[in-house]
């Protein structure tokens, strides 16, 4: 296997670390590798409306490609017309549109999962909210004019790797209606500057409402093909499934979450909440990629009982809503939690419900703290 050639600054990896998924409390070498490479936004991060560019998650499965934005290309190719090559200078001259959208990994929650894989072992904390620069990809998808019979548009990044044992560029394919959807965009700019090198520059897709994976950074090529694409990261990665050998269903957009800020002060390093007693105010947001967040409560005895949040309303259609909850700490152990649900009816569930790739965990968040 080609894993087993992996080592960190020059030491071979022990073996037994390599194909056993390791007991839901230890965390293996080769997830603390991934661990400090993809870091995620520190909780107390949700006081932002928008995530600082420093503070967004970052998540990379190869390595950040160097790309240089004066010999970069991107190219529209495949079952089209009219083939377009863009320079940098020509998407940035192109109609321009900032949208703020809340991306989330689609493992986040993974490492709460018992029998989880050797993917980036996420806790909660895989969530961020930017305001992206950009232009619309439909227009541009109209210029090249896609053949009769084209069924899927395939996005293609500039880094490259190794996954399922076979060499590939990361990408990624979207059906023509959702490649189409005019909020998807190619982005060059994000909180108004130009895009750092870990998020993508100089050019990625973004798909709002959509989990990350779907947003391909380093985009070099757009590729209209006529039969669905199965590369590795769209036929094996980001399906649910309980066994290697079935198809599976495709994960597409985010399940609703709320998160709350971590109240009081931690100790360290456990990380556990310390909280004075008397009337606090919980803060949080949360989101979902199919709609408005509808409620958001709140539970202190660890899901017993529920009040409803303060929730306010969106200020645009993919961007996380503020919650707060006027709670009376009383002295003793509590655990808070707190629960959104969309426009569509979705909930979180209480558990996280177990798949191979160890996607979509939206179980609902427990934060003990000790009240003095
Ligand atoms: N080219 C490329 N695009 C990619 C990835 C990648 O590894 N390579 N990771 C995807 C995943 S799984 C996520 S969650 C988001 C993360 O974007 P960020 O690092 O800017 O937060 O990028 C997506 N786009
Ligand atoms: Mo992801």
């Amino acid at each position: 296997m080609l894993q087993t050639e992996l080592t960190v600054e020059g030491m071979a990896l022990p073996d037994e670390t390599i194909d056993d998924a390791p007991p839901a409390e230890l965390i293996s070498r080769e997830e603390l590798q991934l661990a400090t490479r993809n870091h995620g936004m520190p909780l107390e991060g949700l006081r932002y409306p928008i995530t600082p560019v420093g503070m967004h998650y970052v998540l990379l499965h190869y390595d950040i490609p160097l790309a240089d934005a004066t010999t970069w290309t991107l190219s529209i190719d495949g079952r089209v017309r009219r083939p377009i090559t863009l320079s940098l200078d020509d998407v940035r001259a192109r109609p321009a549109m900032t949208i703020g959208v809340t991306m989330e990994c689609a493992g986040n929650g993974r490492a709460l999962m018992e029998g989880r894989p050797l993917n980036q072992p996420w806790l909660m904390e895989a969530v961020a909210t930017a305001e992206w620069t950009g232009t619309p990809l439909s227009p541009l998808l109209e210029e090249a004019g896609l053949d009769e019979g084209t069924v899927e548009i395939v996005f293609t990044g500039l880094d490259r790797g190794i996954a399922g044992e076979t060499e590939q560029m990361y990408q990624r394919s979207l059906s023509i209606e959702e490649a189409q959807q005019p909020s998807v965009l190619l982005v060059y700019a994000m909180n108004g500057q130009p895009l750092q090198p870990q998020h993508g520059f100089p050019v990625r897709l973004l798909v709002p409402g959509w989990y990350g994976m779907a947003s391909v950074k380093w985009l070099t090529r757009i590729t209209a093909v006529v039969r669905p694409f199965d590369g590795y990261w769209q036929a094996q990665g980001y399906r649910l499934r309980q066994l290697e050998e079935e198809a599976g269903t495709p994960i597409t957009r985010v399940m609703p979450r709320a998160l709350m800020v971590p109240p009081g002060i931690p100790d360290f390093p456990s990380r556990r909440r310390f909280v004075s007693a008397g009337p606090l105010t919980l803060t949080g947001r949360a989101w979902s990629g199919w709609g408005p967040i509808e409620s958001v409560e709140v539970s202190a005895d660890d899901g017993a009982s529920w009040e409803p949040s303060t929730l306010e309303p969106p200020v645009a259609p993919a961007v996380w809503q503020a919650w707060a909850f006027e709670w009376t700490a009383r002295p003793g152990e509590h655990v808070l939690c707190c629960r959104a649900r969309d426009a569509m009816g979705n909930e979180q569930p209480a558990r996280p419900s177990w798949n191979l790739g160890g996607y979509l965990n939206n179980a609902v968040q427990q934060v003990p703290v000790t009240v003095r």
